[in-house]
C-alpha cells in the first residue's frame, strides 16, 4: 500500500481511515473522494480531496489512472436500515460501485489491492448466532445484507480470475465520536453516548435482550490496515474475515454508561423495522481465522471503550 484511493472517505469510516493512512503514508499518498463535498471535515480537507460518484466508471477509471494508486478501499454504500427503506437504490449503489470499483482495480493491472467492508449483515437467521462460524449457510434477509454476500462473492472473482488482491471483514457495528454513521441499525451503540452527555438519557429503538456484535474504531481501522499489510501466503481466506470486540444487548451497554454517569437512564421504543434486522443477525461472531491468518487483535472492550467515549465527546462537546 503506497498510493490509496478512497471512495465515501467522509463517512464514519471514511474519515478516520484517510487520517490514519496520510499518517502512514503522507498526505500526498491519500486521496479521498466522496460524491458530497467536505463541510467543516478538517480531517479529510487538510489533503488531496476530490467529489467522486462511484456510479461514475471513467470518472473512478480516470481519478485512479491520474494519481497512480496501487491501492482501492471503497467504502461508499448505504448501510443496513437506509438499504431497507430504499432495496433497489441500495442494490443499484452498493453492487453498482463496488463493480465499478473491481473493474477499476482490473484495469489498473494485476496485484492491485482492493479492500471493501462485508458486514455481520452477510449471515441471515439460520445461521448458528453464537460463536458464528468464518464459513456456515448465508442467507441474510435484508437487502443491504443480500449485497454484502453478493460483494464477497464478486471480490473472490476478481481475485480468482484477474488476480486483484481483494482483502475484506466483516464488520461489526462501529462506535466512534467523530462522525455519526447514518442509515445503520448498530447506531444505537453511538447514539447513546450522544444523549447520555446531553440528556442524561436515551429511547433505545433496539429492544433489551438483543445481542450484536461491536467494535470502537480505532480497532476498526487498525484491522484494516493490518490486514492489508498482511503477508498474502498467510490468507487462506480473504472474502471475508469476521472481526469483532465486543457483543452486548442495550441494556448492558446503559449499564455501563450508568456506572460513569449515575443519573443516566434509558427507555425503549422500539423500531420494528431495525430490530426486525437485528434479530435475523448473529449475536456474536467467531473471529478465530482472523487471528490465526493476520493476528487480528482488538484493544477495546465495553469498558474501555466507554470510557474513551465519554471522554472524547465531552471534549468535542466543550
Ligand atoms: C449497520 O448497522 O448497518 C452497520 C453494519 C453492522 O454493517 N453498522
Amino acid at each position: 500500500m503506497k498510493k490509496v484511493l478512497i471512495t465515501g472517505a467522509l463517512g464514519q469510516i471514511g474519515s478516520e481511515l484517510t487520517e490514519r493512512l496520510r499518517r502512514d503514508l503522507g498526505n500526498e499518498n491519500v486521496i479521498a473522494t466522496d460524491i458530497r463535498k467536505p463541510d467543516n471535515n478538517p480531517t479529510v480537507e487538510n489533503g488531496q480531496f476530490e467529489t467522486l460518484d462511484v456510479q461514475d466508471f471513467a470518472a473512478f477509471l480516470d481519478m485512479a489512472k491520474r494519481y497512480d494508486v496501487d491501492t482501492i478501499i471503497h467504502l461508499a454504500a448505504l448501510l443496513s436500515a437506509t438499504a431497507e427503506q430504499r432495496p433497489a437504490f441500495a442494490w443499484q449503489l452498493n453492487m453498482g460501485g463496488l463493480m465499478n470499483g473491481l473493474e477499476v482495480a482490473r484495469e489498473l493491472g494485476e496485484g492491485i489491492k482492493f479492500f471493501a467492508p462485508s458486514s455481520i449483515a452477510a449471515y441471515g437467521p439460520d445461521a448458528e448466532p453464537d460463536t458464528t462460524p468464518q464459513d456456515t449457510v448465508m442467507h441474510p434477509t435484508t437487502m443491504y445484507g443480500v449485497t454484502k454476500v453478493a460483494g464477497e462473492l464478486l471480490e473472490n472473482y476478481y481475485h480468482d480470475k484477474y488476480g486483484v488482491d481483494t482483502r475484506s471483514v466483516r464488520f461489526p457495528g462501529l462506535i466512534s465520536y467523530k462522525v455519526e454513521p447514518g442509515g445503520g441499525t448498530t447506531d444505537y451503540a453511538v447514539d447513546i453516548f450522544y444523549e447520555a452527555l446531553r440528556n442524561k438519557s436515551y429511547k433505545s429503538f433496539i429492544a433489551e435482550g438483543t445481542y450484536m456484535d461491536m467494535m470502537y474504531m480505532d480497532d476498526a481501522i487498525d484491522a484494516i490496515v493490518d490486514l492489508m499489510n498482511a503477508d498474502s501466503d498467510r490468507l487462506l481466506h480473504r472474502n471475508a474475515f469476521n472481526i469483532t470486540a465486543m457483543s452486548f444487548a442495550p441494556e448492558e451497554i446503559a449499564a455501563a454508561i450508568k456506572r460513569r454517569i449515575p443519573e443516566f437512564e434509558m427507555t425503549y421504543d422500539v423500531d420494528p423495522v431495525r430490530q426486525g434486522i437485528a434479530e435475523s443477525w448473529p449475536n456474536a461472531i467467531d473471529c478465530q481465522c482472523a487471528r490465526d491468518e493476520w493476528d487480528f487483535t482488538p484493544s477495546y472492550d465495553l469498558e474501555r471503550m466507554t470510557d474513551e467515549m465519554l471522554m472524547r465527546l465531552e471534549k468535542k462537546f466543550e
